[in-house]
This record gives C-alpha cells, structure tokens and sequence, in this order.
C-alpha cells in the first residue's frame, strides 16, 4: 500500500515536472466573461495552464481570480487557486532538480538546500491554512480605489505541506544581532528600475515554528503560477508575505527597506488601519494579518428562494488564526441575527464551513447577512471601513435574494 502510493507519487512528480517544464504563459486561452457586482468589472475568463478558466485581472503579469462558486468546496482546488504576481518576468518552468534554496546572511553556516535535502533532512509538517490577498475585494471600496480590482476570489484555502522555517533557520544558525529575514523568489522585473518583490518575517515571526517552506498543496507539488517548487506559507498573514517560488532566505541585521516593505503593504496605525474617506495616512507600519470575514456561498446575488420552505444557506467564515467560534445570519438587513451550526474544524488557519436551515417567510426582495466572531471577539463593521490601497476589507457581507 505505502509502496503504491510511493510509486505512483514519483509517478505524478515526473508527470508533472514534465508538465511544467512544458509550460508556455502565452498559450492563455479566452474562456467566456463574467461581470463582478461593482462598476467597470466586465471580466474575461482565462485559462492559464494548470488552471481551469479563472477571472482575469491581467495576463502581464499574471493575476487570475477564482470564481465565488468554488467556494462552496472547503478546500480551494489547486487548478482553481487565485494567481497574484507583481512583476512580468515569472518562471515558465523551473527545474525542480537544479533548484535550490539559498540560505545565507547573518548565519553560522550558510546553506543551499535542494528540493531532496528539504524533504529528507527535516520534520514534514501540514497546515490548512487560507492564503488571501490584501487587496481581496477591493473593487467594492467606496470611494473607490486604485489598484487591481478585485471581487472577492483573491483568496483560498488548502492544506499545505513542507517544512518549517525555523527548522532550517535552525540548521543555518541564526547568529546574535539577526532583526529579520528577507525572502526572495525568482521572479524579476522587466525593466531594471522596478523594484524587486522581495519580503521580509521579523526574526521572531520567522522563529515562532508556523511558517511552512511548501512544495505541496492539496497533495500535490504546486502548481507553477501559485510557486512552484517552493512557496513560503505564512498562516494568518496576508498573501504579500507567501513568497513564490523561494530561492533566497537572507538573514539581516537592520529592518530591511525594499519598495514592498517601505512604501507597499503599509497601513496606517490607526484602529482597524482605516482612515476618514479621501484622506491618507500620516503613519503607517507593514500589514500584518487577515481581519474576520464570511461568506454566503450557496447563494450568489441575485439567487431565487421558496418563501415557506427551507432552503439550506452555507457557506465560509475566517480569521487570523484566533478561530471562528461564530457565524450568525440576518434576513431582515441585521436588525435580527441567528446562529449558524460550525461545520468540521480544519485547523484554525482554515475556511471553517457554516451551514443555517432557513425559513424565508415574506415574499420580496431579501437582503442576507452573515457575520462571523472570533474567539477573541473580533468581527466585521456593519459598514465598510476605507483606506487608500484599498486592503483588509472586512464588512459585514450582503447577498441580495428574492423570496418567491
Ligand atoms: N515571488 C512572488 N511571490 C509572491 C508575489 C509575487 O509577486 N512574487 N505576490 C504575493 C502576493 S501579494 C500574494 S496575494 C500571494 C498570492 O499567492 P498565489 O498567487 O499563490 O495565490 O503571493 C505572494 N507571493
Ligand atoms: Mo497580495
């Protein structure tokens, strides 16, 4: 049995290095359109290799959406993973036999391990855990915002598997005076003016044992536009941190300064990191992690009800890593809220499932709320909170549906 799965593992591993080395980012095929609930999100579909059709943001470089029917699945299919990259020169394959990741800076012994020396000479450790955008949603901001437009699809959840972090920091031998680690893929911009995407993990973050080095998601090697071979996951923590395909751990002494730390991904020190609408920020610190949302999932705007009957209403809340241990919903626009029953626990860094038995009993239109608490009681605003980039939205989402 334990053979079976073995062979037919290294089977799929070269079924699928061969895959990738194949892959051209320019055979993208058009697939259809769809239109996000916000002004101008008239959206083509896209199919990108190893992806089925998803929502496009733009082809260069690569920014793919996830259609909100896939998150009736607990588990975000891989083919269905959203894509964000900020540079145009991404990997179109990589030899997963020549990779190495290069560990180096303020350590004992610096090191250069292969994919092989990753996963023999540590511990194998999974999480589930959700990996979302900071701009996720960001299409809905009011006042509107710059920056990509997204619906609600820059996020999902899988279960990840690799090492941990501070295993092979370990290994290296973190030296006195280390203040962070900066963490770079192989991604490069196109013109040598644009800054690198490049990140940094306080040392203490980065040593706290829950950051994950992962070739795996969902069982298999990640799919190359998600960073393959190697991918930091950083649960509870916007995806900016989720370094793709990590060739670079450097351990440094001074708060690192690059664009994406400096000037990207800051937010403003106030309470929730919002501020007055049309006003900027005059402190900010880098963005951490994710507030608590829910989603409505069986029902997308616009659904049709029996008034009388019961219509099963499910769907998906997160946090931090606090864990949801609330989901209500309201149909009388959140003058009144109900439980919701939790489904299966995948882990605290997980989508955790809902499911409310609901009655419609008056005929019209509806409005639908779901709100979700998490064990230290943090929830969503009843009204958006705004700031200028656009991040961290967290409201108390509405779905529109008709009682018949
Ligand atoms: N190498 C590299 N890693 C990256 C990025 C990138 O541009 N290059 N973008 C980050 C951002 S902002 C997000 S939201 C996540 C998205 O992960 P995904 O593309 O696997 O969904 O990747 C992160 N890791
Ligand atoms: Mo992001």
């Amino acid at each position: 049995m334990i053979q079976n799965a073995r062979s037919s593992r290294r089977q799929f591993l070269s079924q699928a290095s061969a895959a990738v080395a194949g892959l051209g980012l320019g055979r993208a095929g058009a697939a259809g359109k769809v239109t996000l609930p916000f002004a101008n999100g008239e959206r083509q579909m896209m199919q990108f290799p190893q992806k089925r059709p998803l929502i496009l943001l733009t082809t260069r470089p690569p920014q793919l959406e996830t259609p909100m029917e896939v998150f009736k699945e607990v588990i975000t299919p891989n083919d269905a993973f959203f894509v964000r990259y900020h540079l145009a020169n991404v990997p179109r394959s990589v030899d997963a036999a020549a990779f190495r990741l290069e560990v180096k800076g303020l350590v004992d012994k610096p090191l250069q391990l292969s994919l092989k020396d990753l996963k023999t000479q540590y511990e194998q450790v999974e999480v589930v855990a959700v990996n979302q955008c900071s701009g996720n949603s960001r299409g809905f901001f009011q006042p509107r915002v710059g920056g990509g437009q997204l619906g609600n699809g820059a996020m999902g959840n899988a279960r990840w598997r690799g090492v941990r972090l501070k295993d092979v920091l370990a290994k290296a031998g973190v030296q006195a005076g280390a203040k962070q680690v900066v963490c770079n893929g192989l991604d490069t911009p196109v013109l040598p003016q644009t800054p690198d995407f490049i990140k940094a993990l306080e040392m203490d973050h980065a040593l706290d044992g829950e950051i994950l080095l992962a070739y795996e998601m969902n069982g298999e090697p990640l799919p190359l536009l998600n960073g393959y071979p190697l991918r930091l996951v950083v649960p509870g923590y916007y995806g900016t941190y989720w370094v793709k395909h990590l060739n670079e751990l450097n351990v440094v002494k001074d708060v690192f300064d690059g664009f994406f730390m400096a000037t990207g991904y800051r937010i403003a020190t106030t309470p929730g990191g919002c501020v007055e609408p049309g006003t900027t920020p005059t402190s900010t610190v880098p963005i951490t992690r994710f507030k608590v949302r829910s989603f409505l999932t069986s029902h997308l705007d616009g659904a049709q009800v029996q008034a009388g009957v019961v219509t099963q209403l499910s769907g998906i809340a997160f946090d931090h890593g606090a864990g949801i241990t609330e989901v209500a919903v309201s149909d009388d626009g959140g003058r009144t809220w109900q439980s919701a029953e939790l489904g299966k626990d995948l882990g605290r860094y997980s989508f955790r499932p809902w499911t409310f038995a609901w009655k419609p009993q008056k005929k019209g239109p509806c409005e639908l709320k779901v709100r979700a608490v998490n064990r230290i009681g943090e929830s969503q605003a009843m009204e958006p909170l705004w700031n200028p980039q656009g991040y961290m939205r967290n409201v108390v989402e509405t779905t529109h549906v008709t009682v018949a």
